[in-house]
C-alpha cells in the first residue's frame, strides 16, 4: 500500500528575545542572504524583517524582530512594540536566549528574559526555545540550562542550535515546519525571499557599516534614508545603479565623527556598504553618501515613523 503523502505546511514564526541573541543571524542562516544586518551590538534591528524558506513539504515564514528591551524613548518603545505585537500574528514563536551558563554553572534566567517569556505565554502562540550560540558554550553547560528553562513555559519544544556555524539548524527548521497549519499551497511565491525593497535593504547595509564603525551612543542616534535609487542603467552591458542615501544623526559632533579626518570615515563606511550592496544585486553600484543633523529624533515619535520603516 502507498503511504499517503506527508501534508504540506505553511506559517509564519516570529524570531523573538532579548536583543543581541542572534535572531538576524538566524534569519540570514536559514535564508542563506544577508538580509537583516547584524553586529556585535544590542537593538541592531529595528523593524520587523519578513523572509521565507522553502522546503519540499513546507513553507516558513519568519519575522526578525527587534530585540524586546526596556525601552526609553520614541525609538525604543517603538522597536518594543514591533516585536511584541508580532507575537498576535504568528502560528509560533521561536523564542531564542544564548547558550551558556554563569560562575559556578550557575544558570542565570534574567529579568528580561522573564518579561520576553510572560509575554509569549500571554499571547498564547505556541512556542519553541531555541537555544542559540552552542557553538561557543561546552556541552556540559546544555542540560543545565534547559532543565533552567523547562519548568517557565509549556514549550512546544527547546532546541539548541548555532546560527553561527549552521549546527542543529535544519533541526530547528524542521521542527518549526512539523507545527505549522497544514495548507493546501504556500502563502508566498516559491520565488520570494523578503518583504524589504532592495532600497530599504541600502539604507540597512548603511546603517550596519554606521554601527560597526563607531562607538558609543552614535551607533543609536544613526538613521539612514535613501534618496535617489536609479537602476535605469542596471541591465545595460557593465550596468551601474546609483544610489544616494542620507545618514542622520542627532548632534552635529557626531555628524564630525561620522564624517571622519578628510573624510575618511565616510568613505570606509560607504565602501564597505557598496560591496555588500553590490554583492545582492549583482550590479556594480555607486554610493554616494551624505550626513545631516537631525535634533534627538530617536525621542519624537514623528521624526521615528518616518526614518524607521
Ligand atoms: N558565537 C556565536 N555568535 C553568534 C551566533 N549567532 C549570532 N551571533 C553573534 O551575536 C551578535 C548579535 O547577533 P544578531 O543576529 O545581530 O542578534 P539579534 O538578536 O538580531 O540582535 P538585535 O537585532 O539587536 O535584537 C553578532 O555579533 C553575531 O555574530 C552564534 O550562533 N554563535
Ligand atoms: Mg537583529
Amino acid at each position: 500500500m502507498p503511504r499517503h503523502k506527508p501534508q504540506f505546511r505553511a506559517g509564519f514564526v516570529a524570531l523573538i528575545g532579548r536583543p543581541n541573541v542572534g535572531k538576524s543571524t538566524l534569519l540570514n542562516r536559514v535564508l542563506g542572504q544577508h538580509i537583516a544586518i547584524v553586529t556585535p551590538r544590542p537593538q541592531t534591528t529595528r523593524t520587523r524583517i519578513l523572509g521565507i524558506v522553502n522546503g519540499e513539504q513546507y513553507q516558513l515564514a519568519f519575522f526578525d524582530t527587534p530585540g524586546v528591551h526596556q525601552a526609553r524613548g520614541a525609538l525604543n518603545r517603538r522597536m518594543v512594540e514591533v516585536a511584541l505585537s508580532t507575537l498576535k500574528e504568528v502560528d509560533a514563536a521561536l523564542l531564542m536566549i544564548e547558550a551558556g551558563t554563569g560562575p559556578g554553572g550557575r544558570v542565570e534566567i534574567g529579568e528580561g528574559t522573564r518579561a520576553v517569556i510572560e509575554e509569549v505565554a500571554r499571547s498564547r502562540t505556541p512556542a519553541v526555545l531555541g537555544i542559540n550560540k552552542v557553538d561557543r558554550a561546552p556541552r556540559e553547560t546544555l542540560l543545565p540550562v534547559i532543565e533552567a528553562y523547562k519548568g517557565l513555559h509549556a514549550w512546544t519544544a527547546i532546541v539548541p542550535f548555532s546560527a553561527a556555524t549552521g549546527e542543529n539548524v535544519e533541526d530547528l527548521v524542521a521542527t518549526l515546519a512539523g507545527i505549522m497549519p497544514v495548507s493546501e499551497a504556500p502563502l508566498f511565491p516559491a520565488d520570494q525571499l523578503t518583504d524589504q525593497a532592495e532600497r530599504q535593504l541600502a539604507a540597512e547595509y548603511v546603517r550596519e557599516q554606521v554601527m560597526l564603525k563607531t562607538r558609543q551612543e552614535l551607533p543609536y542616534s544613526a538613521a539612514v534614508e535613501v534618496e535617489e535609487f536609479d537602476e535605469s542603467l542596471r541591465r545595460e552591458t557593465g550596468g551601474l545603479v546609483r544610489i544616494s542615501a542620507i545618514i542622520r544623526v542627532e548632534r552635529d559632533s557626531q555628524k564630525a565623527i561620522v564624517i571622519g579626518k578628510k573624510g575618511a570615515l565616510l568613505k570606509e563606511i560607504g565602501t564597505a556598504a557598496r560591496l555588500r550592496l553590490e554583492r545582492l544585486l549583482g550590479a556594480k553600484v555607486y554610493l554616494a553618501l551624505t550626513v545631516k543633523v537631525d535634533d534627538r529624533w530617536t525621542e519624537k515619535d514623528a521624526a521615528v515613523r518616518r526614518l524607521v520603516t
